[in-house]
């Protein structure tokens, strides 16, 4: 490997121990950068990777809030603002009692790169909480979220950094963020956050984007080998939230046959294809779990995961597998699995879901492999035409924004393409995703000075 690459990757690893996820994001990206690397000598003096690493500012604070028995909790909320070199900080929000430091990071500095392929001024960030919203009454969640942005209003604003939502995270929880937000400030300032509902100024397509965008990057990487499409493929997407639940609309509307769908208890395999409807009611309304899918369609299978790094939704046959639910659930073992019953293609809804080991594996095995960063960039895309109707006050209709955003998704795919073509990896999606973005962002490093 490159000296300074390898270097810079040591100092990362003794710097942030305890950090596997962050990490993880860091060696895929910067180990994809070597060919750019070894093309600019000026990059080490100006230390342009030690200082993409390190986060520009990290809050950390706490979260206190009463539940509905009358006992206080505490939970621990953080934002990362990691770089506001191409735009004020952007990125969602997530809770989940997974949340950590570590996975902060991973997605912060994922975002960061995302938002550069997005094309648009929007800098990368992330933030979040421990807290858990499963079995919580709206009034618990409402108390939480109010707690929440008491402390977090004073580091945000339309023009500094802007939210919005991701796991746990969704229009009922952005709509009691902002209510707060607001009665703090004493005024509307609608660009603050995005994913708001549509009647306070969000944007039509926005709680699509993700999903519809993953799949729009899917029909271009796979009409760039052999003019393929996506009508009649079997597909298969893990989790069953916002982009899940979109990207099986997309892919039924394109002629594709989604057949399983899961939690993180289990999954649903329906062969004559998922019921989308019924999925959402489940879902969107009633906050259920995928299994009470059976109530209506009783020849479905359930299928309980058991280990983790063997999820039943990567042992069912498939042409394309979306993994849309959680960071690495698609293991060595699932992708030699979907290997073996012959995929052709993963698409990355979710923030690294596959393992480093299982996406060199499918790489080897010609599986045609579209990144998180690109693949899923639909979602904080759509945001940024969200902030741009709030500074319009204007709204554009549901057409505009879907074709601004299939606009956004092919231009991403085309930019993802060439940069692994001038690079010598043709083919490979996620070394150009790294090299495209990082392009944007090293003009904007050495025009802004050591900053
Ligand atoms: P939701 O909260 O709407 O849905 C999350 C889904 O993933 C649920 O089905 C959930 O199941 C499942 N899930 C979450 N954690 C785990 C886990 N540890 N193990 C197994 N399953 C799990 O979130 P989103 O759909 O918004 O987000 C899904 C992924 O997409 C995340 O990685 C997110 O970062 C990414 N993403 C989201 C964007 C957005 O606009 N929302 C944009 C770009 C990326 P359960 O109910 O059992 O927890
Ligand atoms: O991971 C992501 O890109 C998101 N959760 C969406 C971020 C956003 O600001 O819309």
């Amino acid at each position: 490997m490159n000296r300074y690459l390898e270097s810079v990757l040591e100092k990362t690893k003794a710097k942030n121990p305890n950090e596997p996820e962050f990490i993880q994001a860091v060696t895929e990206v910067l180990t994809s950068l070597e060919p750019v690397i070894a093309a600019h000598d000026d990059y080490e003096p100006l230390a342009f990777l030690e200082r993409i690493v390190e986060p520009e500012r990290m809050i950390t604070f706490r979260v206190p809030w009463v539940d509905d028995k009358g006992q206080v909790q505490v939970n621990r909320g953080y934002r990362v603002q990691y770089s506001s070199l191409i735009g004020p900080y952007k990125g969602g929000l997530r809770f989940h009692p997974s949340v950590n430091q570590s996975i902060m990071k991973f997605l912060g500095f994922e975002q960061i790169f995302k938002n550069a392929l997005s094309g648009l001024p929007i800098g990368g960030a992330k933030g979040g909480c421990d807290f858990d919203p499963k079995g919580k009454s709206d009034n618990e969640v409402m108390r939480f979220c109010q707690s929440f942005m008491t402390e977090l209003y004073r580091h945000i604003g339309p023009d500094v950094d802007v939210p919005a939502g991701d796991i746990g995270v969704g229009a009922r929880e952005i709509g009691y963020l902002f209510g707060q937000y607001k009665r703090i400030r004493n005024g509307y300032e609608g660009g603050v956050l995005t994913g708001k509902a549509i009647s306070y100024g969000g944007s039509l397509a926005r709680k699509e984007a993700t999903g519809y965008g993953l799949i729009y990057y899917m029909r271009e990487m796979l009409k760039a080998n052999n003019n393929q499409t996506l009508k009649g493929k079997t597909v298969t997407i893990s989790g069953s939230g916002n982009v899940a639940l979109y990207a099986c609309e997309k892919a039924q509307q394109y002629g594709a046959k989604v057949v399983a769908m899961s939690d993180s208890n289990g999954c649903i395999y329906d062969k004559n294809g998922i019921d989308l409807e019924l999925m959402k009611q489940i879902k969107e309304v009633e906050r259920g779990r995928v299994k009470d899918y059976l109530r209506e369609h009783k020849n479905a299978e359930y299928m309980e995961t058991v280990d983790r790094d063997d999820a039943p939704i990567w042992t069912i046959p498939t042409d394309i597998a979306l993994p849309c639910a959680t960071q690495n659930e698609l293991s060595l073992t699932s992708a030699t699995k979907l290997v073996n019953n012959g995929v052709l293609a993963v698409g990355e809804g979710a923030n690294m879901p596959t393992e480093a080991e299982a996406i060199e594996y499918l790489q080897k095995n010609d599986v045609l492999f579209a990144p998180a960063k690109a693949a899923n960039a639909g979602g904080v895309s759509t945001s940024a035409i969200e902030m741009s109707q709030n500074s319009m006050r204007y709204y554009y209709s549901f057409e505009e924004v879907d074709a601004r955003l299939d606009r956004i998704m092919t231009n991403i795919f085309k930019s993802c393409e060439e940069a692994a073509e001038k690079y010598d990896c043709a083919g490979n999606y996620a070394a150009g995703a790294n090299i495209a973005a990082f392009r944007v962002i090293a003009k904007a490093m050495r025009a802004q000075g050591i900053v």
